[in-house]
């Protein structure tokens, strides 16, 4: 499945709720993400493996891939398209190795040290941030503003995606800061028309 991380869309489920999970993802779709993430820390194991099988579906034939965050026996359960972890979640070697080799792995890094640690050649993209302060991730580490972004998509070895505080408005200065694009939760999900909040984020010279 291809990797475009272009508009990496990632769910939340209080912010879903109001269109449905299924629906706000399709209509994000239509507007122009490029890649998502199913994204709960609450639902069970088997709650998450229908959402995702339910994602799966509603995704076929539009080429973005369904990633699943933290949980590698929901992804390998739901046949989803990858896995996105983070600092704390286990360990890169052994998903990689239950994923297979055409598997999604991504990876969050906040630091330069955790950069350092990582294995690329298990890996297929870093997720950096938070560029912002955001109210969607309440353990978020210190934010990096565009500078410290550059300064670590600079270093990555991987392509990148921002992500934390991320809108429409901040499109041009992370592709300045050299990530391959933006994270978002709140500027899509909570929004009244995911679609036109997607569509807010197209760049015709990139697309
Ligand atoms: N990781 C770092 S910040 C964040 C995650 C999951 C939340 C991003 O949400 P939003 O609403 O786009 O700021
Ligand atoms: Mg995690």
């Amino acid at each position: 499945m291809r990797l475009d991380l272009s508009l990496y869309l990632i769910t939340d489920r209080g912010l879903c709720a109001e269109h449905g999970l299924v629906e706000t993802v399709v209509a994000a779709v239509r507007g122009g993400v490029t890649l998502v993430q199913l994204r709960d820390k609450h639902a069970s194991d088997a709650e998450l493996v229908d959402q995702a099988r339910r994602l799966k579906a509603a995704l076929t034939g539009t080429g973005v891939a369904l990633i699943i965050n933290d949980r590698l026996e929901v992804a390998l359960a739901a046949g989803a398209d990858g896995l996105h972890i983070g600092q704390d979640d286990g360990d890169v070697a052994e998903a990689r190795a239950a994923l297979g080799p055409q598997a999604i792995l991504g990876l969050s890094v906040q630091t330069h040290d955790q950069l350092a640690c990582i294995d690329p050649s298990a890996l297929d993209y870093l997720g950096l941030g938070p560029v912002f302060a955001t109210p969607s991730k309440h353990d978020h580490a210190e934010p990096l503003g565009f500078e410290g972004l550059a300064a670590l998509a600079a270093a990555s070895p991987l392509p990148s995606v921002a992500i934390g505080g991320l809108k429409a408005e901040h499109l041009a200065a992370t592709w300045g800061a050299g990530a391959e694009g933006l994270a978002v939760i709140s500027a899509i999900c909570g929004t009244p028309d995911p679609e036109m909040a997607a569509r807010a984020f197209a760049r015709p010279s990139r697309r």
